[in-house]
């Protein structure tokens, strides 16, 4: 059996997937240009400059860096104000209830998500004494899927990588666990997961006892 979890949280654990949307569509809006079509499924996973480089193809003009950082700000006090409106009704499906079996079963968890606003995402989501360590996205040099913050988020809770088991939504964080030597469970579409060591469509689906046992 596997020692500790470690979680993607926009996709996996929150519905902040559709609040990031939003604010880049506000910002679009703002600015006059439209995102790209198959903006959703591009931006799952992807970090705050990287998710800007998409958002603005669809844009009329090019961009100096200096408006692209001043956009990226921009776009994040619009997601912060959403984020302030979350609450426990934003946990998806099964969150709730694996985190409290893990918890019951004295499995260590940690989160590795690729968001600045970790902390207040689950803040709201009434999840933050759930997890006993969570990677700083702003420490990370290297982007999913680079596996340096699921190596972190292992090195924290000071657990070795093949002993962890990493759970995401998006294909690039599915590789980032691999690369880091760990146990991959994919949420979501298992041909775009095909990495994964095991693809449920949500978590809602994924049976803890196929990965942990209860510890003492
Ligand atoms: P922020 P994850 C990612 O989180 C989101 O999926 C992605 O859409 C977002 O742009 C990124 O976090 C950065 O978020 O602007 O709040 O720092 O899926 O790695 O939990
Ligand atoms: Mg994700």
């Amino acid at each position: 059996a596997y020692r500790a979890a470690i979680f993607d949280l926009d996709g996996v654990i929150a519905d902040t997937a559709r609040l990031h949307l939003a604010a880049w569509q506000q910002l679009a809006e703002e600015e006059g240009f439209r995102l790209p079509a198959d903006a959703d499924e591009r931006l799952k996973g992807v970090d705050r400059m990287a998710s800007l480089e998409i958002v603005l193809e669809g844009a009329s003009r090019p961009y100096r860096e200096d408006e692209k950082l001043a956009l990226a700000d921009r776009k994040n006090q619009r997601y912060q104000q959403l984020v302030t409106q979350l609450t426990p009704a934003d946990l998806l499906p099964g969150a709730a209830q694996l985190l409290d079996q893990l918890a019951e079963w004295n499995i260590p968890m940690a989160l590795a998500s690729a968001s600045k606003n970790a902390r207040a995402v689950i803040d709201g989501l009434g999840i933050a004494h759930r997890f006993d360590y969570i990677a700083d996205a702003a420490r990370v040099k290297h982007p999913k899927p680079d596996p340096e913050i699921f190596t972190l988020a292992a090195r924290g809770l000071g657990v070795e990588p093949a002993l962890c088991v990493g759970i995401e939504d998006a294909a690039a964080g599915v590789t980032a666990i691999k690369r880091a030597g760990m146990y991959a469970v994919g949420i979501g579409d298992d041909r775009v997961l095909a990495e994964a060591d095991q693809c449920v469509p949500s978590l809602a689906d994924f049976r803890p006892d196929s990965c942990f046992e209860a510890r003492r």
